[in-house]
């Protein structure tokens, strides 16, 4: 099958033989929310970076700069009752579910921001009562399958909730995210081969930033397109341009109605440029094998300034307007919290201080969920 196969690609959906997107149907208030939802993910990770380097927390972080539009397009195509399996790279999914038209509600199938960050910062209220790292957490009540660190892990996991959901009768898609270097996996094989020779409604968003650690895309798959996997499980795989978070949104809404009308799974390839190291730990070592020339180039679409500039366009946005908070191409160490919309700052900064108050659980915890208690 040539690399650039459509065979088992299905036409988008909004409106069949009008040509319209999903996008197309969305409404000014919601257009203008994608990009609220752009700058949350982009300011929870300017604030911890700010954070780490004023000596108030400690650990590795897992940047998801640049890739936001990946997490806000994907997450807005959902329902509520869908489940998300985000890993070290997808923090920000954590709280961002179930946000789409919710702004402000604490009524929503989502982890809180103080959850996040108190995981984040190792204290009491975080899920795991501290005794793991930060992206190691789930909720069954919000719907987000724990995320773990075996690259892929979570496929199969995904494939037995959707299995089980169906049994119960329920209508759930799931959605997987996953770097493009864990489709080297063997388990991410057998879990999709698994999904499509069942039909379940999983769909494996690849995470495509070029680079697994030190590994480049070239030295991981022979061919361009990595939604080509999809190929050889007889299932629908697409190209998505991962800064752009309606082109992510169309595709990744074509998927879910796939998946929700019954007929299986996909892949939904977007592509995007990992900003800085595989964690701040590899930041100084990544500047050097990554050329300069290639980290100039993948991040000179930053996802906040190519949805402004379609919000423009389409007459919802002034210049002025899209001018107001210039958070676009700013790391931590150039961005403030006027580069930010208000409302934003406000939300993460309810997380980040919960967090920072909020005690250490008590040492005599340790032992706590290890051995089962004699009856
Ligand atoms: C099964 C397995 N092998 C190796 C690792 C070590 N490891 C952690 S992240 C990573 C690179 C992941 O690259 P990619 O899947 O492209 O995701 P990205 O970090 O780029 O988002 C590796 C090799 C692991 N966690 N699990
Ligand atoms: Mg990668």
């Amino acid at each position: 099958m040539p690399a650039n196969s459509t065979t088992n690609i299905p036409k988008p959906t909004a409106k069949p033989g009008t040509g319209q997107r999903p996008r197309d149907l969305l409404t000014k208030e919601e257009h203008l929310e994608l990009l609220r939802h752009l700058y949350l993910a982009r300011y929870f990770d300017v604030r911890l970076i700010k954070e780490k380097r004023r000596g108030r927390l400690t650990g590795t972080l897992y940047s998801s700069h640049n890739q936001e539009a990946i997490l806000a397009g994907s997450l807005f195509g959902l329902k509520s009752t869908d489940w998300i399996s985000p890993i070290h790279r997808d923090m920000p999914a954590f709280f961002m579910k179930d946000l789409r038209g919710k702004w402000g509600s604490d009524d929503r199938m989502s982890m809180t921001v103080e959850e996040i960050c108190s995981q984040v910062w190792g204290k009491v209220g975080s899920p795991g009562r501290a005794r793991d790292n930060w992206s190691h957490i789930g909720s069954r009540a919000a719907r987000i399958i724990h995320s773990t660190s075996m690259l892929a892990g979570t496929i199969p996991v995904a494939a037995g909730v959707a299995y089980a959901d169906r049994l119960d009768g329920g209508d759930a898609v799931i959605l997987t995210y996953n770097g493009e270097g864990s489709t080297a996996q063997g388990v991410f094989h057998e879990a999709i081969n698994f999904a499509a020779v069942h039909k379940l409604p999983v769909i494996t968003v690849i995470e495509n930033n070029q680079w697994a650690y030190g590994t480049p895309t070239h030295l991981e798959y022979p061919l361009e397109d990595f939604a080509r996997r999809a190929d050889g499980f007889g299932i629908p795989g697409w190209v998505a341009d991962g800064q752009d978070v309606f082109d992510v949104y169309d595709k990744i809404s074509n998927a879910v109605e796939y998946a929700r009308s019954g007929k299986g799974p996909s892949i939904v390839e977007c592509k995007t440029f990992r900003a800085y190291g595989h964690g701040d730990h590899d930041d100084d070592r990544a500047a050097k094998y990554r050329p300069a020339g290639n980290i100039e180039e993948g991040r000179k679409r930053d996802p906040i300034a190519v949805c402004k500039a379609y919000l423009v366009e389409k007459g919802f946005m002034t210049k002025e307007e899209a001018g107001q908070f210039a958070a676009e191409g700013k790391g931590a160490p150039q961005a403030t919290d006027d580069d930010f919309p208000p409302d934003v700052v406000a939300y993460l900064k309810r997380g980040v201080e919960y967090a920072i108050k909020s005690t250490l659980p008590d040492a005599a915890e340790g032992a706590m969920w290890v051995y089962r208690e004699q009856q």
